[in-house]
């Protein structure tokens, strides 16, 4: 049973802990639409369960899969891994599922955001999007947890908090015309304090670039603990990203989080361009209303993508010359966790990555 409630969490004392918090488990959805992942989603389905199975070495993993793929999931996924039948449009669990709650004092209970793909129908990436926006009330029925549902439009993946009142997010996303066109920035800012307990926003200008999100703030920059965030990096000036980057790192520098510390900031250098190639563009069904996956079109590959769990975090790779130094930073800054990638393309082909497809249930 899952009750909704009328109240918001911030007044019944709930907040959003840090991903880095204790874990009960971690939800996944299984890939399947084929004007989405290429070659009827054979591949994704691979890379799926390869993260699925990284995160189940630290902790629970549930992966929610529609009725017509459940026998093939169920095939393909180690038997440690739970496998239940929920509806979905795609397997963007991050940004479909809950933002999980916690009190500090064993309560447990979700956030119900409104979800539009990524826009509506304005610059939104697929039409319908029912079937994901029921994804959240679902889960929290599976979990008997309470529900609150939201007054407005978000995806997990535009906001990342510290568990100690401050969030982050970028302008690009949150106050873009296409989420909550009737919103000030203002209102915006009370409802996310109402609805994860945060105390402070801190905004960056833009996420990575390319990023068919709008710029998810969880593709550029998180919280690897309070006062300490990693910010995706390019020391090339020609790119794209380096101005991006650039202003994220004066603003991350200029802010204090709402404790009041300076935030200390780790660069991720990003991988070299990485480009969808022929064969893989024409293994995408071509339907209108979806995004096209055209041959030539830059990636928004980015290693701050990556996914905290119980004393581990899994990271992409992308056989570029910098998988190794993001593995090794990530491991210098989070000594008390195992650091291992994953191989990530096939995720990114999607449109997303490690941290997208995943979502954190507290303990
Ligand atoms: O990156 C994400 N959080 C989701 C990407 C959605 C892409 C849909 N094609």
């Amino acid at each position: 049973m899952s009750t909704t409630y009328q109240t918001t969490p911030r007044a019944d004392g709930f907040y959003m802990p840090g991903e880095f918090a204790p874990h009960a488990g971690t939800w996944m959805i299984w890939p399947e639409r084929p004007d989405n992942w290429r070659l009827g989603a054979k591949p994704a389905q691979k890379a799926f369960t390869a993260v699925a199975s990284a995160i189940a070495q630290f902790e629970p993993v549930t992966m929610a899969v529609s009725a017509r793929q459940y026998q093939n999931a169920r095939g393909m996924l180690p038997e440690n891994i739970r496998v239940v039948e929920i509806s979905n449009n795609d397997s963007w669990m991050r940004d479909v599922g809950p933002s999980f709650l916690i009190d500090g004092k064993g309560g447990v209970c979700g956030v119900d955001w409104m979800f539009n793909a990524w826009g509506g129908l304005d610059g939104g990436l697929y039409f319908p999007w029912d079937l994901d926006d029921a994804v959240a009330q679902k889960v929290l029925e599976i979990e008997n947890a309470g529900r609150y549902c939201a007054p407005m439009v978000l995806e997990g993946g535009s906001i990342h908090v510290d568990g100690e009142g401050t969030l982050l997010s970028t302008e690009e996303c949150l106050l873009n015309p296409n989420r909550n066109p009737d919103l000030s920035r203002e209102e915006i800012e009370a409802n996310l304090k109402e609805y994860t307990g945060a105390k402070k926003i801190l905004w960056l200008k833009n996420g990575v670039y390319n990023d068919e999100t709008n710029g998810h703030v969880d593709n550029i920059c998180c919280f690897l603990r309070p006062g300490l965030v990693a910010l995706t990096w390019t020391d090339d000036h020609n790119d794209p990203q380096y101005p991006i980057s650039q202003d994220a790192y004066e603003r991350l520098s200029s802010y204090t989080d709402a404790a009041g510390r300076k935030l200390e900031v780790v660069k991720l250098h990003q991988p070299d361009p990485i480009l969808i190639t022929a064969e893989e563009s024409q293994g995408v069904d071509a339907v209108d209303g979806t995004l096209p996956r055209e041959e030539g079109d830059r990636m928004a590959a980015s290693y701050v993508n990556f996914y905290l769990c119980n004393g581990g975090a899994v990271i992409p790779s992308f056989e570029d010359a910098h998988d190794q130094m993001a593995l090794d930073t990530l491991q210098k800054y989070l000594p008390d966790r195992r650091v291992v990638s994953v191989p990530a393309r096939e995720v990114l082909l999607g449109g997303g990555n490690i941290h997208c497809i995943t979502q954190q249930q507290p303990r």
